[in-house]
């Protein structure tokens, strides 16, 4: 079995949980609907790369997995982003309705913090950190990371006095900060020292730039069908982005440099770092 397929796996099992039929429906259409399933990956990679079980990591992979699929369905509600298509499939709100979406939503965020919290006994003992693991994921799914990146982006929609900064603060939060988060929480249910710390936090920095600035050429460039969503959107609705700002040659550099920097930081581990170095090289090649 591969990590993805366990990942997989882990999230029916945690579905089969007793909640409202309906609920139930609403949340596995998204859950379940395939996408990468980057953040879990970075942290079961993060875990083993230090040492760690993959079974301590993997309530945090799927604690992340749920709160980045949650934050998909909010994305895509009328209120916000207002799109069709997600993972190749109509969005959430098309299906099951405004209401029950933005529920499945908050049943996907909750639910993601009962399974690392109830999960917790099971792994504490041989992975000291799992608590402060889960607190990173909060912290980076919260109110100084992805919530506030979200509610920046939407407050500079249309600003043309927008700068470079504006964008780097948006982006480090919106999209780097649960991939930052999911490298860090796989390190603590790892055995990660101190400097292995360090070089997992700039590399978490360092790929959420790459993955973000990726993402947005992917808007300009990318094909609907092989994305899975409606793309053209950043434009329209007048965002600030990588290619808005820069243009779409000097974004393509400044990925390429975000790319080598994430690689520079996983020097520390060597041999190890293998599968973090290919996803790096894939990522700065991505056509979904
Ligand atoms: C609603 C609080 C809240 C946050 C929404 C995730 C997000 C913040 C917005 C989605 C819009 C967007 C294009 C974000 C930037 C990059 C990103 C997070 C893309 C989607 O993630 P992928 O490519 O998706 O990992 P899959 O489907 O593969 O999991």
């Amino acid at each position: 079995m591969t990590n993805v397929e366990r990942i997989t796996a882990a999230l029916q099992a945690y579905m089969k949980a007793e909640m409202p039929e309906e609920l139930r429906k609403a949340m596995e259409y998204s859950l379940l609907a395939g996408g990468k399933r980057l953040r879990p990956m970075l942290c079961l990679s993060a875990c083993e790369m230090t040492g760690g079980q993959l079974e301590t990591a993997l309530p945090l992979a799927c604690a992340l997995e749920m709160i980045h699929t949650y934050s998909l369905i909010h994305d895509d509600l009328p209120c916000m982003d207002d799109d069709d298509f997600r993972r190749g499939r109509p969005s959430n709100h098309k299906v099951f309705g405004e209401a029950n979406a933005l529920l499945a939503g908050d049943g996907l965020l909750s639910f993601a913090f009962e399974v690392m919290l109830s999960e917790g006994p099971k792994h504490v003992a041989v992975a000291p950190r799992y608590y402060e693991a889960a607190a990173e994921i909060a912290r980076g799914a919260g109110v100084n990371g992805m919530v506030a990146g979200q509610w920046k982006d939407l407050a500079n929609e249309k600003n043309p006095s927008a700068d470079a900064a504006t964008l780097t603060d948006i982006h480090t939060r919106k999209t780097g900060a649960l991939i930052t988060a999911a490298v860090l929480a796989g390190g603590m249910a790892g055995k990660a020292d101190a400097a292995e710390m360090k070089a997992l936090r700039a590399f978490g920095a360092h790929f959420g730039v790459l993955f973000q600035i990726t993402d947005d050429l992917l808007d300009v460039e990318g094909d609907e069908k092989t994305v899975g969503k409606t793309l053209g959107k950043d434009a329209a609705h007048e965002k600030l982005t990588y290619p808005a700002l820069y243009g779409v040659s000097a974004s393509r550099r400044m990925a390429e440099e975000e790319a080598r920097l994430a690689e520079d930081a996983l020097a520390p581990f060597g041999e190890r770092a293998v599968w973090f170095i290919e996803l790096t090289e894939q990522t700065l090649t991505r056509t979904f």
